[in-house]
């Protein structure tokens, strides 16, 4: 939801009350006694998702008070003013609800939160960190500025629900004693979202990067292009926006970033520790293009826009050498927005093209990319062509994938290429949870929130002969057809993201159903503090109001 609503706020704060464990119970009377007093009882140390490491509980808690400070050491000089950032972000993120001014600063005698970077601290990786929490304060040691960002989250959650909402609440603001030392199983925790079928704004956007930090998610997937819609500024090629990006799936006006918007995103992205993953899908999925350029097409006549929901009936030319310039000049132009590693060339359900065209196709497209200094990425058909070396596929079979298909994505794992696991009937979160689900599609069937978290990457495809090694992590995609307001977008999200975020993040011996939907109870008022509309699963046992 955009603007956080009264009716989750009200929901949040009942909940709050009531949500034993979380924030607060009341001590047991003594008979004849004084009446009871509040104790506050803090949020369990690993009661957070994703399931930390480890979590090593104990010792005095910490209360964020009036004269609590944010003390920032900065060092390597390279990280100093991102910590610096990350710092003021957690002051923004208290601020509201405690109503402190919670100073950040770097003066060294200064108590309250530390968050520090230790050159010691190598094991702690790119996106670790160790949460120690006591009486004198808490401090929070990485290796890397990432590793203080995911372990200002995991903070978060340790904190009571309200300290969520925009406007001040009581307290007390209590961090159970002990220490959690955590780091990820995978370095490849992503999302998508699609803005082609449904032109989603930069600020709807950024709404849902700021969601995906609350989990540790470290990859934002843009969907840029599709048969209805060419959502990002080529300058070589303007149309492709101008006109490729005038509309959408069920008519209205659709629209693109331009360069300047999309860099913003990039970088609002990266101060959440999210790298942005530009997709152009080729060679199919081009209606937009096509439509945008006449010669473009094999018999040079540019079809109408298009704003239905098929699949599989566009391509790009194969034979014409004019493609392959507008390939080199869209992948250079993204390749010069993108600071990340990552460009995805689609390469899904090009069933227009044939299979000689489609692998000559994708051996160019592939070429343009490494010429740029990217690192390939396509949906696993791509195992059907060359995959290059070092090129990654994005796995999205189910339950009905044929076996030859799988071997086929085997084979190509054997020979290197690794893999972004998305099975299309556990991580789409355009997937209905059950028949009475109003919004999303159910070709893969239905996906209710067990179904969704309980898998394991590493073991998914290994019957089909893919080694463990080959899973560089999971992403959930959110495909767009049925989906067009934050609102849509977050009841087919959440709860669902959560169990991906966790199974990317936390270690295989965390995972367990019944402990996990306990916790990710407790991240039902959470969500409703933050405006997020969640789709009450019946399998979760959410606090009763
Ligand atoms: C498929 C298809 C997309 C659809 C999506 C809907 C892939 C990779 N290609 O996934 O075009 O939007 O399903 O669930």
């Amino acid at each position: 939801m955009r603007e956080r609503g009264t009716l989750p706020r009200l929901f949040g704060s009942l909940l709050l009350v009531v949500a034993a464990g979380i924030s607060s119970v009341a001590a047991a009377p003594e008979r004849g006694g004084p009446a009871p007093a509040r104790t506050p009882v803090a949020t369990p140390l690993g009661q957070v998702v994703p399931a930390p490491a480890r979590v090593k509980p104990g010792g005095s808690p910490y209360a964020i008070t009036a004269r609590t400070r944010i003390l920032v050491d900065e060092g390597p000089r390279r990280d100093a003013r991102e910590v610096r950032r990350i710092g003021s972000y957690l002051a923004g993120l208290l601020r509201p609800a405690t109503g402190y001014a919670l100073p950040v600063t770097d003066d060294r005698g200064a108590a309250g939160i530390r968050l520090r970077l230790g050159a010691g601290d190598r094991s702690l990786g790119e996106e670790g960190y160790r949460l120690e929490s006591g009486r004198g304060g808490i401090t929070l040691t990485a290796h890397k500025p990432a590793g203080l960002f995911h372990g200002v989250q995991t903070l978060r959650q340790l904190l009571p629900v309200s300290v969520e909402k925009d406007s001040r609440q009581r307290g007390p603001w209590t961090i159970a004693g002990g220490t959690i030392t955590d780091t990820p199983r995978y370095a490849y925790r992503g999302a998508m979202l699609d803005v082609s079928r449904h032109f989603l704004t930069p600020d709807q956007v950024k709404l849902y990067i700021d969601q995906l930090a609350l989990y540790k998610i470290n990859k934002l997937h843009l969907h840029l292009s599709d048969d209805q819609g060419w959502r990002i500024a080529i300058d070589s090629w303007p149309r492709l926006a101008g006109y490729g990006g005038s509309t959408q799936v069920g008519g209205g006006p659709g629209g693109y970033y331009t360069k300047a918007q999309y860099r913003d995103l990039v970088s609002y992205a990266a101060s959440r520790q999210l790298e942005v993953i530009p997709e152009i899908d080729m060679p199919g999925h081009t209606n937009a293009a096509l439509a945008s350029y006449a010669e473009l097409n094999c018999d040079g006549v540019a079809p109408p826009l298009y704003t239905g929901t098929s699949v599989g009936f566009s391509s790009l030319c194969a034979p014409k050498e004019i493609t392959y310039d507008f390939v080199d000049d869209v992948v250079r132009e993204l390749a010069a927005l993108t600071p990340g590693k990552y460009l995805h060339i689609g390469g899904d359900e090009a069933h227009s093209t044939s299979h000689a065209d489609y692998v000559a196709f994708m051996d160019r497209a592939q070429a343009a990319v490494q010429k740029y200094g990217k690192t390939v990425v396509g949906w696993h058909q791509l195992t059907g062509a060359t995959p290059v070396p070092g090129a990654v596929a994005q796995y999205w079979g189910y339950d009905a994938t044929g076996a030859a298909e799988r071997a086929q994505v085997a084979a190509a794992t054997r020979k290197g290429t690794r893999l972004i696991l998305s099975p299309a009937d556990r991580v789409y979160l355009d997937m209905k949870y059950d028949k009475n689900t109003v919004l999303g599609q159910s070709w893969a069937g239905y996906t209710e929130v067990d179904r969704s978290y309980d898998w394991n990457p590493a073991t998914y495809l290994a019957a089909a002969g893919v080694p463990e090694d080959a899973v560089l992590g999971v992403e959930a995609p959110l495909w767009t057809e049925t989906l067009a307001t934050n609102d849509q977008l977050e009841v087919m999200a959440f709860p669902r993201l959560p169990g991906v975020a966790e199974l990317g993040w936390s270690p295989a011996a965390t995972h367990d159903w019944d402990t996990y939907k306990t916790r990710l109870a407790a991240q039902g008022p959470r969500m409703a503090a933050l405006g997020i509309d969640y789709y009450r699963s019946p399998l979760v046992p959410w606090p009763t109001e």
